[in-house]
């Protein structure tokens, strides 16, 4: 009934732009239509593109999925779909139309499946015997009709299982940053802390006003996955010429076979031309743009058909409902500053010459990139922020809602959600995301209703658990979170999974619980 209400409330108000969070409601990214909710593998929840601030003369672009992952969420955890192709495309000449596909594919391995466990004693390695389950990857870097291989067989930095099955994860991090073989760059694939950070109450807020209500990230303690790459601004240049044709777009989708057959054996079988079943360039645009009832088609289509969406850009409903709830001055429609935004790049910072109106999420590489970035981006006068690509810090929900109520026309307002940043910090290196959370560490819900039963000493513990985020930073995000000081880790060192498995079997009576 809640979860129908709250669906309801977001599809009256259209106000979906601002939620994209919660596994209640739609929302612009993460479980945003019907099809991707039910198949969280192939959901992508958001895409970063920036100049790198540790090597200007390269571009980082990062592409998560799978939200709402519960770090304890064992025994199989959070791999990619197989059969799968992960891509992240690059229109450098703004025609609507990608000139490079980088493309990730996933091969599940076990070493044994003769165990229910995800790893069978601590792993210290991402090649540690004990680590049973891994995924490996392939990069491809598709361009100009050639194939060309840049990664073979790395190895995905596993799900955080906990700090006695993976003491250092910090280390593991670290080994699946690798290097492409023939040309310049580097790759990442693996969990990550979910970068995206806003309130749902902002519902509250819309509904009813009340500003108290905003400012606690719904996403703490949740992981996505995430891939991402390094690389030389003229490897995505048009004509490999950053100086002369800086501005590049940026989208990322999912495409799988288009049938999937199971097997009275309890097999599955995917087969059929491949379709592409998720699509997504700039955060939260596919709620203003698109209808609700045609957000898996959204997920279906690609730029070139995006001119179909201009009328929806050029007079949006969100601002009829802005306008009502704070008495806002309207700017004139149609909306160029939204279709500058959101459909072709803003005039003088990242809109290509002859560009095709189409969504992505548009980048001036030869923007350097600000020491101190500020959260609000180019609203700020920090133009090598949002919506000139997007940092992992843009405070991109804040920034959506003031300029869908006229700030690029001069209408100030402080609209947002009260949630400014991430729970934790990010890496000062690449991938910079944050560590995951650890499956020992309990979400900060959990944690009110269980831990004076189930934790000891807690008011004394030093604050490490109520603030997560705070003490983690990118150092070992295990290690730093478990009062017991390493006992169980020598346990598990010493004898085996033991504890392992019982904090399995916990994981799952708790999850049950859960959903139940
Ligand atoms: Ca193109
Ligand atoms: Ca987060
Ligand atoms: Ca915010």
């Amino acid at each position: 009934m809640y979860r129908r209400s709250l669906a309801a409330l977001a599809f009256a108000i259209g106000l979906a732009l601002v939620v994209a969070g919660a596994p209640t409601t739609t929302a612009s990214s993460h479980r945003e239509a019907p099809l991707a909710a039910a198949d969280p593998q192939n959901d992508a929840t958001d895409l970063y593109a920036f100049v790198s601030p540790d090597a200007p003369d390269t571009v980082t672009l990062l592409s998560n999925w799978i939200p709402f992952q519960e770090p304890a969420g064992g025994p199989n955890f959070y791999p990619w779909a197989e059969g799968t192709n992960y891509d992240i495309h690059i229109d450098n000449d703004g025609n609507a139309l990608p000139d490079i596909v980088y493309r990730w594919e996933f091969t599940n391995n076990y070493k044994t499946t003769d165990t229910f466990l995800y790893n069978i004693g601590p792993v210290n390695s991402l090649a540690d015997p004990n680590l049973n389950f891994t995924q490996t990857y392939k990069l491809t870097r598709i361009a100009g009709g050639r194939n060309e291989v840049l990664v073979n067989n790395a190895i995905v930095a596993p799900s955080h299982v906990g700090a006695a099955s993976m003491p250092n994860y910090q280390k593991l991090r670290d080994e699946a940053v690798v290097n492409f073989t023939g040309r310049t760059g580097k790759s990442f694939a693996g969990q990550a802390d979910d970068s995206f950070f806003l309130d749902l109450r902002v519902f509250d807020l819309l509904y009813g006003a009340n500003l108290k209500e905003v400012g606690a990230d719904t996403l703490t303690g949740f992981n996505v996955n995430s891939f991402g790459i390094q690389v030389p601004k003229n490897d995505l240049a048009e004509q490999n010429d950053a100086g002369r044709n800086p501005i590049i777009g940026v989208w990322t989708t999912a495409e799988r076979p288009s049938m999937q057959v199971r097997g009275a054996d309890g097999s599955q079988r995917l087969t059929g031309s491949m379709v592409q079943v998720s699509r997504l360039g700039m955060p939260l645009v596919n709620e203003l743009v698109v209808p609700v009832g045609s957000k898996d088609l959204f997920n279906a289509s690609k730029p070139s058909g995006d001119a179909a969406f201009l009328p929806k850009v050029q007079d949006p409903e969100l601002f009829k409902l802005l306008q009502k709830l704070y008495n806002l001055t309207p700017p004139a429609t149609p909306r160029a500053d939204l279709v500058s935004v959101f459909l072709t790049g803003v005039d003088g910072l990242n809109k290509p010459a002859d560009v095709k109106p189409s969504e992505q999420m548009r980048l001036n590489m030869s923007i350097a990139p600000n020491p101190s970035p500020n959260r609000l981006g180019v609203l700020a006068d920090d133009k090598a922020g949002f919506p000139n690509g997007r940092r992992l810090t843009d405070d991109v929900v804040d920034i959506e809602l003031r300029v869908v109520a006229g700030a690029l026309g001069g209408v100030k307002t402080d609209l947002g959600d009260g949630v400014d940043t991430n729970e934790l910090s990010f890496g000062r290196s690449f991938p910079y995301l944050a560590l995951p959370h650890s499956g020992s560490e309990p979400r900060p819900g959990a944690l009110k209703s269980t831990s004076t039963e189930t934790r000891r000493g807690d008011n004394g513990g030093g604050g490490s658990q109520g603030n997560r985020g705070g003490s983690q930073g990118n150092e070992q995000a295990g290690a730093t979170q478990d009062d017991d000081d390493g006992l169980p880790v020598g346990l598990v060192a010493g004898g085996l999974g033991v504890v392992v498995l019982v904090a399995v079997v916990a994981a799952l009576v708790v999850r049950r619980r859960r959903t139940a």
